[in-house]
């Protein structure tokens, strides 16, 4: 395998016109690798750090004192690594930052360079990526789709206090016949909004953002549009919730629908919603640090739903460890930005398989045209992918992309009944 030749990392701007950045690696025979990191809204605390200029350029946002670490030393550490050698590199760049978050090169820096270095492994070896990241005997499986459809919270400018509603089209044989009830499903939820006199327009991860005041309006909304659609609710296609609960945070309650619940009241909320609709997942139904009410509504709820820790478990394997000690969840959403390298990212989803966590790959509200996520699920056969709704390039570069993969595996099976059997 020919040794890594060049870094060097370029301001590119993400879906909300936000400065990011995109890493080019070139290895001594030409060979090329590229990739760009995306960029969240609704952070968790714990969080890898990105590494933004400050100042009045962009909003603060810059990224050029990350790019300046990307040509500098992260270039002058890789140059002569072979690429293949994908978890000494992460190990040494970790070590180069030298902090616990990432902070000193920026998780952005840091991470450009290594899904960069993967990348260029793979096309040295001729490989598709997902066949290049497949673990030992792991075999690839095309994901269910998580879309958001329904968008509010941080990611629109309505009242919906709930960040995601999503649809999950499981029931179906293949992930194209999935993707497809999927996309069906948003358009029929577009002719819905119509008929009731609201917006169409889409928010950051191309779901609607009419302006509801109701939470459970939405849900209805979304039912119907299952219904309207053709499909059999809880069968075919099941609804899910991202609650990005920090955001919802109020005292030591909640915001919902103008009030303020305490935990207990938003799982009776939740467990109510649960048992009126095709519910399979909860996403981050509590603060990241309540850790009583997370495990008060695993207890309560986690028998019967995916409960899904994005937040509070921030893609650490060693935060998950602590969660499953706390009897806290029973899955993992996994965002490669939120740790900052691809072998932390992989060390992640195994450990979830250890644990019989389930692992939800993700992409960020701020996003780019790069897919990787797609491959990166289909080779660890994570089973299941989040990355917004069939609407925004952005968003369909990853879907669009599992189609492409899906041929290039025709042997692969799709996870719909193996993740969510009836109902769950
Ligand atoms: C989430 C993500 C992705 P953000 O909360 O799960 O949908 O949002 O990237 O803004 O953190
Ligand atoms: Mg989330």
């Amino acid at each position: 395998m020919p040794v890594i030749r060049q870094v060097h990392g370029r301001q590119i701007y993400d879906s909300r016109g936000n400065p990011t950045i995109e890493v080019d690696v070139v290895l001594a025979d030409g060979t090329t690798g590229r990739a760009a990191v995306p960029s969240g809204a609704s952070t968790g605390r714990y969080e890898a750090v990105e590494l933004r200029d400050g100042g009045r350029a962009f909003g603060g946002k810059g990224v050029s004192r990350a790019l300046a670490h990307v040509d500098g030393e992260i270039q002058s550490l890789l140059v002569g690594m072979a690429a293949e050698d994908q978890a000494e590199i992460d190990r040494r760049l970790i070590e180069l930052d030298g902090t616990a978050n990432k902070s000193r090169l920026g998780a952005n820096a840091v991470l450009g360079a290594s899904l960069a270095v993967a990348r260029a492994a793979a096309h040295a070896q001729h490989l598709p990526l997902h066949r290049y990241l497949a673990q030992d005997g792991q075999e690839a499986t095309l994901p269910v789709p998580l879309l958001n459809v329904l968008n509010g919270g941080r990611h629109a400018d309505n009242r919906l206090e709930i960040q995601e509603f999503l649809i999950v089209p499981h029931g179906f044989d293949s992930f194209a016949e999935a993707l497809a009830a999927g996309v069906e499903v948003y358009q029929a939820l577009r002719r819905e909004l119509v008929l009731i006199g609201q917006r169409t327009a889409v928010g950051d991860e191309g779901g609607f953002a009419p302006d509801l005041s109701d939470d459970e309006e939405a849900l209805r909304l979304l039912l119907q549009a299952v219904e309207r659609a053709g499909y059999r609710p809880g069968e075919e296609v099941s609804l899910a919730l991202d609650l990005a609960a920090n955001e919802m945070r109020q005292g030591d309650g909640y915001r919902l629908n103008g009030a303020v619940l305490s935990a207990k009241a938003l799982i009776s909320q939740l467990a109510d919603w649960s048992e009126r609709f095709p519910l399979v997942s909860i996403e981050d139904p509590m603060d990241e640090d309540d850790t009583l009410g997370w495990q008060e509504v695993t207890a309560a709820l986690g028998g019967r739903l995916q409960l899904i820790g994005d937040d509070n478990f921030v893609t650490s394997a060693a935060r998950l460890r602590q969660g499953a000690e706390d009897h806290i969840a029973n899955a993992i959403l996994i965002k490669p930005n939120q740790v900052g390298t691809l072998t932390e990212t992989l060390t992640t989803i195994r450990t979830a398989r250890e644990l019989g966590y389930g692992a939800v790959v993700s992409h960020r509200s701020g996003d780019t045209e790069d897919p990787l996520i797609a491959d990166l699920t289909v080779a660890t056969g994570a089973g299941q992918i989040k990355t917004g709704a069939p609407c925004r390039q952005e968003r369909l570069a990853k879907y669009n992309r599992l189609l492409r993969i899906a041929e290039q595996v025709p042997d692969a099976p799709y996870a719909g009944r193996l993740v969510f059997s009836q109902g769950r």
